[in-house]
């Protein structure tokens, strides 16, 4: 018989609020916050990770991945267009060319790769957190207001819990169709956003990379936000451009955050 190593409830229950406090306590300021855990989202705190830029990944939900664990209509197969495929390379992840410069990979497999690259890189995650709204110095982006994702999930008459802020020097919206962060500014009369065109794979995902960029002083979008911003096509089930847009907002937040 297996024997496991003794230790307590309480010891569990320390292990795990000591832990997860101390991570919380650093991550109360970053250079940058991004919203969404999808594939743009995540590839951007890669690619920040990995260059010593202390970063925090929030996600509504309790996986990260967004849109990356499916192909299409529910069918677990992701399509990239080249060049995109030099990122499942980079990544790790076995596909194929199934056609002239059109690659297949299994989503699980893309996924799971992309998540795990993410943290080894070391960026920091809080999941089951979500947007509640933006923190705004003398017309910048400097931070986020965030609540338990739950608490949205209650009547107002049992949840009536104040969320909490957070402060970074740049934040990146990455959550996807919704824009939830570009959609704050809106409310306040800040911006006016396009809201995503129509189909066409074609022209879309050059023009999801060309717009990535600062679109706001202190946010700058990516991946699907950005076709809701600034009112591009969409490209359905292909997933290059959000790789290449995630690539291209850690670029830009590189550049502005002149480490
Ligand atoms: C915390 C939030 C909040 C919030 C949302 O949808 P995603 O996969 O986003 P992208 O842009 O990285 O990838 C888009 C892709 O999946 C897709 O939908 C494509 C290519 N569509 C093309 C087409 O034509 O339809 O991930 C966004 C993530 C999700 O995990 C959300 O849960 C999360 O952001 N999120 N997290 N607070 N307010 N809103």
């Amino acid at each position: 018989m297996i024997e496991f190593s003794p230790a307590s409830e309480s010891q569990i229950t320390r292990a795990i609020v000591t832990e997860y406090t101390k991570e919380f306590v650093d991550c109360v300021k970053t250079d940058v916050i991004i919203v969404g855990g999808g594939p743009s989202g995540l590839i951007a705190g890669k690619e920040l990770a990995a260059r010593d830029v202390k970063v925090l990944i929030i996600e509504r939900n309790n996986y990260l991945g967004g849109g990356f664990w499916l192909g299409g209509f529910l069918m677990n197969k992701l399509t990239v267009r080249s060049p995109a495929e030099s990122v499942l390379a980079e990544l790790g992840v076995p596909h194929k060319e199934y056609s002239k410069g059109l690659y297949v990979a299994d989503a699980p497999q893309a996924c799971s790769k992309l998540i795990a690259a993410t943290c080894d890189a070391g960026a920091k995650i809080l999941n089951m957190v979500a947007l509640d709204d933006v923190v705004l110095h003398n017309d910048k982006v400097s931070g986020v207001v965030i609540n338990w994702t739950a608490v949205a999930a209650l009547p107002r008459e049992v949840a009536c819990v104040d969320p909490i802020s957070l402060e970074s020097e740049l934040v990146i919206d990455a959550t996807g169709h919704d824009a939830s962060v570009v959609k704050k500014l809106e409310e306040r009369g800040l911006l006016k956003i396009k809201g995503q065109g129509a189909m066409w794979v074609d022209r879309s995902e050059e023009l999801v990379v060309e717009h990535t960029s600062e679109f706001y002083p202190g946010l700058i979008v990516t991946g699907m936000a950005v076709s809701a911003a600034y009112g591009l096509p969409r490209m359905g089930p292909t997933f290059g451009s959000m790789l290449m847009s995630g690539k291209k907002a850690a670029e830009v937040a590189f550049e502005k955050l002149e480490l």
